[in-house]
């Protein structure tokens, strides 16, 4: 594939979680339904009922499109709206976590079981416990431990569960209290469920403080990754209406982190979306953006391109539209 352009372009996809197993790079986007419908503050235009898994056999080959994997017919608990998923392998299995609206409108996160990467997955037949909001990522530590990340304000809810319950019509959070999430906690041995009550990590800025709500160029709003890198753990974020992707680092899995930079510019339509993953020795960010439609905010197309890192362990920006940059 070419690096910067749609990797598939007879469906819309978005928010791409990529993987690399037994060499392959997989990648698991959600599957964006095209509609005439208008926009709101709740992402009421993001409609998606079902998972494909895109493949590549490596960074030049063709991008497949392995068919349909799960979909909400055959998810007892899903109400509507199948956002952002991600997909880990443990022991021979593949889990798809995926966040959906529950029959009450409230987002949780639900997981399904596949012996392929590519499914078709088979869900349990209720959501997580504990679990709440949008966008999980789930980070393999190399101690064998799984830790899901996840949150998402305004459409993804995360402000009703600022208290630890949920509460339907939350206060505003003020410009100067720290920002809110993004939640994280560890799962059990079975994947299927967490080891704890979910927590929120804290983004620190350059003098230790947390970061405020009302910084909205470098606080938390949605699509967390986690990713190590020379024994640091990066987490990165959208910043939702500023429309940068960003990260922070920290010494362990819970945080604290600091934040360090920008790693992507914005993108053509409203969110911004990512993943980062290693392939033979190169770093790569997966993203999306809606250059097919050119610019309708719920018909997305993903897209991939190299990430490097400077001698001092922090990110190069990407700008995604500098011919410069392009490989
Ligand atoms: O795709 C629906 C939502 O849009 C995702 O959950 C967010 O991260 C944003 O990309």
């Amino acid at each position: 594939m070419k690096e910067r352009e749609p990797l598939v372009r007879h469906i819309f996809t978005a928010d791409p979680s990529a993987h690399v197993f037994d060499d392959r790079i997989y990648i698991y986007p959600s599957h964006d339904i095209p509609h005439d419908g208008t926009d709101d503050d709740e992402g009421g235009e993001y409609i998606m009922e079902d998972y494909h898994v895109l493949s590549m056999e490596d960074p030049d080959a063709e991008c497949v499109d392995n068919g349909e994997a799960l979909h909400m017919r055959d998810v007892s608990w899903v109400g509507r709206q199948m956002w952002a998923p991600d997909c880990v392998r443990k022991e021979g299995k593949y889990y798809l976590y995926f966040p959906a609206k529950d029959h009450d409108d409230i987002f949780h996160i639900g997981v399904a079981v596949s012996d392929s990467p590519i499914g078709p997955f088979k869900a349990e037949d209720s959501y997580i416990e504990g679990s709440m909001s949008i966008d999980p990522a789930v980070l393999p530590d190399d101690d064998g431990r799984y830790y899901m990340y996840f949150g998402g304000l305004w459409g993804g809810q995360m402000e009703r569960w600022k208290t630890g319950s949920y509460v339907a019509h939350p206060e505003e959070i003020k410009a100067d209290e720290p920002a809110l999430g993004p939640f994280f906690a560890e799962l059990s041995d079975d994947m299927k469920s967490f080891k704890e009550h979910p927590r929120m990590v804290q983004i620190l800025d350059e003098t230790g403080e947390p970061v405020k709500a009302g910084d909205e160029d470098r606080r938390y709003f949605e699509g967390p990754w986690m990713h190590k890198y020379n024994g640091l753990y990066y987490l990165s974020y959208s910043t939702g209406t500023t429309h940068y992707i960003v990260y922070a680092t920290g010494e362990t899995p819970y945080g604290p982190f600091t934040y360090r930079g920008r790693i992507l510019e914005p993108v053509l339509g409203w969110t911004t979306h990512h993943s980062i993953v290693e392939y033979h020795g190169k770093w790569y960010l997966f993203y999306h953006d809606c250059e097919i439609s050119g610019g309708i905010n719920h018909r997305r197309n993903v897209k991939f391109t190299e990430l490097r890192y400077n001698p001092d362990g922090t990110i190069q920006t990407i700008f995604p539209y500098s011919e410069d940059q392009k490989a």
